[in-house]
């Protein structure tokens, strides 16, 4: 629950949240890595493709940030999300022809691996004539399916996976993406499924060791993560076609507070979801319109992420077509 939606944070305060977040964020590990990445994916990408049109790049973020309580850190908040609606949702992008920036937290679901049990390598297997390993029978299809669609994807230079853990990397790195998407212009889209906290312990007031138990209750100030949306959409990369997401708990206040988002940070679309229903259902919030996605519950297999990106796809080749509409 984004405890800020309601209130107007004035732009110059904004702007000076957002300089300190990232003055006091500890520096990516591998920042050149990441860059080096990002400059080969999308220089590739930028190429008209085989239709001729320059291809359509969707960066997807995954799953939950932490937020470290001490430098070397032993404890942290967490915010839940398991990674299925990224991992999935970037499947049917590729499907539909898309380049995939999957921004994801490290140990979430994986693109390609929903229909695997949960550990692949242990389950999967099975020792025969030592030794010798091979695919058990009943998992052959899927690990086939998974171990093809993967790879096609890589080979095809399609699927570029960048992993996060904490909060200030998660922001950083989708500074850097949305910093080198800028180029594309509108073929770019984002898609922010990933569940970001709210509130933060800045590194300068963080304490370097372990917090100790003998000290008693714990008395911590949080500081609130600068809403980094309208920046995206402003600075970052102003001509991409963005879409957030709201989750909430309870339904009666799902719809106005997609609403606020919507106007506030200029999204083309926010999807909106519920905590128990959103494998079910969730709305999708334009300006003009709020339409509901369901599963198919007729096909096995099938989830709502299937029409929700042809949802998307559809409106984001009407954006195309006239990006000031
Ligand atoms: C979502 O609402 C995602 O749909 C879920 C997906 C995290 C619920 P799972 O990964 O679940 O399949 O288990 N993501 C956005 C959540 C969020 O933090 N939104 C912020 C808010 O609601 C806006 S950035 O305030």
């Amino acid at each position: 629950m984004d405890v800020t939606d309601g209130l107007e944070v004035p732009q110059e305060t904004l702007d000076a949240e957002i300089k300190s977040f990232f003055e006091s964020a500890p520096p990516l590990k591998n920042g050149d890595d990441i860059s080096e990445k990002l400059k080969e994916f999308i220089g590739r990408n930028s190429l008209p493709s085989g239709n001729g049109s320059a291809r359509r790049v969707v960066c997807v973020t995954s799953g939950g940030t932490t937020v470290p309580l001490e430098r070397r850190c032993v404890r942290y908040i967490d915010n839940f999300s398991s990674g299925h609606r990224g991992a999935a949702s970037t499947e049917y992008f590729i499907k539909a022809g898309y380049a995939v920036i999957f921004l994801h937290r490290r140990g979430t679901c994986q693109p390609h691996c929903r229909s695997l049990p949960e550990d692949p390598l242990l389950e999967c297997f099975e020792v025969t004539d030592e030794p010798n390993i091979r695919v058990r029978q009943s998992d052959s299809e899927a690990v086939k399916r998974a171990i093809t669609e993967h790879h096609a994807a890589v080979a095809e230079g399609l699927l570029l996976k960048l992993p996060f853990t904490t909060i200030f990397e998660y922001l950083q790195m989708l500074q850097m993406i949305a910093i080198s998407m800028r180029s594309l212009g509108a073929p770019a889209m984002f898609y922010l499924a990933a569940a970001v906290s709210d509130f933060y312990v800045p590194w300068r007031s963080m304490v370097e060791h372990k917090i100790q138990s003998a000290s008693g209750p714990l008395d911590m100030r949080l500081v609130q993560v600068p809403k980094m949306l309208s920046v995206l959409r402003k600075d970052w990369a102003p001509m991409a076609f963005c879409i957030s997401f709201k989750l909430e708990t309870d339904k009666k206040i799902l719809l106005e507070k997609a609403d606020m988002a919507l106007k506030k940070y200029k999204m083309h679309m926010v999807v909106a979801n519920e905590l128990l229903s959103r494998k079910e259902e969730v709305v999708v919030v334009t300006t003009n319109d709020k339409l509901s996605v369901h599963r198919d519950k007729t096909h096995v297999g099938n989830d709502v992420e299937n029409p929700l990106i042809r949802l998307i796809v559809e409106r984001h080749s009407a954006y195309l077509e006239n990006p000031n509409l």
